[in-house]
Parts: C-alpha cells; structure tokens; sequence
C-alpha cells in the first residue's frame, strides 16, 4: 500500500508514512495520479444475476429483505451450479446494451473512471475467454464482449476502464464445501491466471483491477498483482487481492485501501483510499428494492467522501435488458448537474485541513484554497475553526463574478464567520471558497469532532429530519424493518 505522500508535510506526514515507507519510497506511485485527482467513479454490477433480480422461484432474496445483496442469490438460495446456469444463461439477452450510453452517462455524471464486474462471484465472464465456456460469448444468445464495447467506448471519451474480478470466490467453477465446482483447485488457479491475462491483454488500458474479496494465500494474491503489474504496470490493484486478515504492509500490490462497503470512515485518511456506496440496497439489479437515496444524500457523500481524502465508486445495477435504470439516471444527472459547477472543489482537491468536521458540513482544499461544502444552511452564518488567518477573499464557487461575502476573523481559536444570505443557494450543498494569500495554516491546538457519518447509519450526530436527506442513506435501516 503506498501513503499520500504529498497529504501532509512535517512531522504528522512523517508519522502516516513511516511504517510502510521501507517497502514502497522506492516505487514511484506516479500511476495513482489520475486515480487521486479522479475521486469519483461509476461501479457496474451486471451478469446472469441481474435476471433474477434479487428472487428465485418466487422468494425473494434481496438485501431490502434482510438478506445478502441480489447478486448473491445464487449463494442466498443455494442454487447449484449447473441450475443457475441453464435457468439463466439462456435468457441473458440485452439487447438494449449500449455501451456509448453508459460511457456517457458516467461522463455527463461528473466521473471520471469506470469499474465493472467482469466475473463476480457466480462465476460468470462478461467477456471472450479461453478459460470457460461459461461466459457471455458461448453461453448466451448475446454473443458481444460487453467487456470489450465498454473498455472500447471509455477509451474514445476519456474515461478510465477497469473490471471488477472475483478472484477467491467463484460457486460455479470453486469447489465449495456444500457444492462441487466444475475444476479442482489447481486447475481454477489456472482458470484465473488465463482469464486475468486476457483481461490484462485484450482490452487496451487496464486501469483498475478491483479484486474482491481476497483470500488468505498470500502466494496467490501475491501472484496475481504481480501478473497486473507486468502487463499492465500502471494499472491502480485494489487491496481486495488480499482478505482483510493480511495486515496492510504485507500487501505488496494492493494500490489503494478498500474500505467494506458503504462505510466512511470518521476520520482523516492518510492512505489512498476509496468507497463504494450502493444507490439503494442492492448492488447487483433487485425488482423489489425502492431504498434510493435522494440527490443531496449523493452529492453529500462526495463531498464527506473528499472531505476525508477518500474515493467514492458509487453503483449501478443496470437491468437484464442492459438498461440503466430511471431512477439512477436522474441521480447521476443531478449529481453530474452539481459536478458541473462545483467539481473544482473535488476533483485534484486534498482532505480537510482539519482532522474534524463542523455542524453545517465539511472541507476540502486546493492549493491556498478552502472549499466548505455546506450542506446544512445557518442563515445566521457560516462559522469555523482550527485555520490561521483571515481569509484574503470568500466567495460562492457558482458565483462566476466571485462577489466577496463579508468575512470576519478572530485570533483567539482561530475563528472564522461568514455572513451569508437567507436562503442557501443549493441546498444540495452549497461550496464557499475562502482563499488564502499564502498556504493554508491548520492550527495544530484546534478543537473539533466529527458530525457526519460518524457510523455507517448515523448521518448527523444532531440533526433528526433533513429536507431530502438522510432518509435511505441509512443501508442498515433493513434490519429494523423486518
Ligand atoms: C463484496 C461482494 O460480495 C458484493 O457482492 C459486492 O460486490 C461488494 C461490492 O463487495 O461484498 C463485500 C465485501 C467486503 C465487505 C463487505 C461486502 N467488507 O469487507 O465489509
């Protein structure tokens, strides 16, 4: 895993990388570039299962349930092999898959990278392989590498490609204790090694290798990254290679930290680090599933997501006809809409000079440059601590005629209040931005707590009802329901 090394300069930077500067300041991390000023990307759960839709001979096996997300419900209602493939492979036919369409929804979304299943867990291949003939091109009457167009169309407009790939998990083709695989152990391995070459070979520029769910064979993980790496040295290999039980310094390839899913941590990140959040509960398609969170709950998650130093892969699971659905369209548009006039205060941005976060929102910062994404209005104005200085000029990142707010600043705490209008002009969140005319000085001294996300359900330490917000942000809320 290799540190930000630019995050933090001093002593406090020098604490973050210590431990793992021994092994990785030789590698040149140059390759994460992109990936760092990118912060936002599209992640696309598709395969046979999207068919079923969460259910399986009526039952209905879908996270909003309580069970595991739809695209485990080969897993969730233990459906052998052999089944699962004839009842669905047949009818996988989306012949409204267009991949210019999805490309440039992605784009129109603000995103800058794209991330697909090319074989989850049941074992599928949403490509051409040598490997198995349980993929798209010989099992279905579909016929066309959808890895192929996508990687092709990201390719013509700009965006990063990269495949999700279930590398430990596979119930078709892995032995399992309750089911037989179609290879013994040795023979998947290889079954991996030619599908991970020709994905690393046949598609152009492999930029992300999303490995999930990593087993505890280092040697294996440790093979695999290693294949990425000499066929694609630039490619960013998410830690996912490896299971959760390999501490960090042991995993030699892994790029970036994945966190579990939907979880953002209360903290800082000093590492690169990224997640991924589901629009509703499911990742894979669900029929049943109408848990979306609203536009602003998106919006929102970005900017705590920057706020942080963290990436967010935000999901779509589009359905078996290949159609992204209506309702992540429109947020992705929405979201895409914000992106247009406020990606400054994203895209290339650092974590909040502050190790903490205010009642009304977050930071994130560029150059001499604070960016406080509001998302909370206070008519009485827009306070906060722990930077030295008075600003040189505050203004709104929407407003092109950057009109200065009146700004006030007090020495003792190091405090900051701007006086702002009635009304927030995007209640989505509304970006101030407070330049400095030198660095940006934290104040070591300062005092603060988080307030959002403190935990994966809790949107706001004090604020019960939000116009818009919070209401689905919660994935945990399943359990209560049942
Ligand atoms: C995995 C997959 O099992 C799931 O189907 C989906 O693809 C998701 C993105 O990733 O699910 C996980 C993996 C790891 C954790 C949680 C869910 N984790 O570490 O908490």
């Amino acid at each position: 895993m290799r540190p930000i090394k630019q995050l933090f300069s001093g002593l406090l930077g020098l604490l973050a990388i210590l431990p793992m500067s021994a092994a990785s300041a030789s590698e040149d991390d140059s390759h994460m570039e992109w990936w760092r000023d990118a912060r936002y990307g599209m992640f696309i759960h598709w395969g046979l299962y999207s068919i079923a839709g969460g259910e399986w001979k009526g039952k209905d096996y879908g996270k909003e349930q309580g069970g595991a997300s739809a695209e485990w419900v080969m897993n969730s209602a233990k459906i052998p092999g052999k089944e699962y493939r004839e009842t669905l492979a047949p009818k996988f036919n989306p012949t409204d898959f267009d991949a210019k369409k999805w490309v440039s929804l992605a784009k129109e979304a603000g995103m800058k990278y794209m991330v697909i299943t090319s074989k989850h867990h049941d074992g599928f291949c949403l490509f051409d392989t040598d490997a198995t003939d349980y993929n798209v091109m010989d099992a279905t009457p579909f016929k066309r590498d959808i890895i192929k167009e996508l990687s092709d169309e990201c390719a013509a407009q700009g965006i990063k490609f990269g495949v999700y790939y279930s590398q430990f998990k596979d119930w078709y083709h892995r032995s399992r204790a309750r089911d037989k695989g179609t290879l013994t152990t040795e023979e998947y391995l290889k079954l991996v090694e030619k599908n991970l070459d020709e994905l690393l070979s046949n598609y152009g520029e492999m930029s992300v290798l999303w490995f999930d769910t990593g087993g505890n064979d280092l040697i294996e993980a440790n093979a695999q990254g290693a294949r990425v790496r000499e066929l694609q040295p630039n490619a960013v290999i998410c830690s996912r290679l490896y299971s959760r039980k390999v501490p960090a310094g042991k995993q030699k390839y892994a790029d970036f930290n994945s966190l579990p899913d939907r979880m953002l941590p209360a903290e800082r990140m000093t590492e690169d680090t990224e997640t991924c959040m589901t629009m509703r509960h499911n990742w894979g398609y669900d029929r049943t599933d109408d848990a979306w969170k609203s536009e602003k709950d998106i919006v929102e998650f970005l900017a705590l997501c920057a706020a942080r130093g963290v990436n967010l892969l935000l999901n779509v699971g589009p359905d078996p006809l290949g159609n992204i659905l209506p309702e992540e369209t429109e947020r992705l548009k929405a979201a895409g809409k914000w992106m247009a006039v406020n990606g400054d205060s994203i895209y290339g941005t650092t974590p909040s000079p502050v190790d903490f976060d205010f009642w009304w929102g977050a930071m994130t910062q560029k150059e001499q440059s604070v960016f406080l994404h509001v998302l909370e209005w206070k008519k009485e104005g827009i306070e906060f601590n722990g930077i030295v200085g008075k600003p040189a000029k505050v203004y709104f990142l929407a407003d092109s005629g950057k009109k200065p707010l009146p700004v006030s600043y007090d020495p003792a705490g190091h405090v900051t209040k701007i006086e702002v209008p009635e009304k927030a002009p995007d209640a989505r969140n509304t970006v101030i931005v407070v330049e400095y005319d030198g660095p940006v000085v934290s104040d070591p001294e300062a005092k603060g707590k988080f307030h959002w996300y403190t935990t994966r359900s809790k949107r706001h330490t004090q604020i019960r009802k939000s116009k818009g917000a919070g209401k689905h942000a919660l994935p945990e809320a399943v359990k209560q329901a049942r």
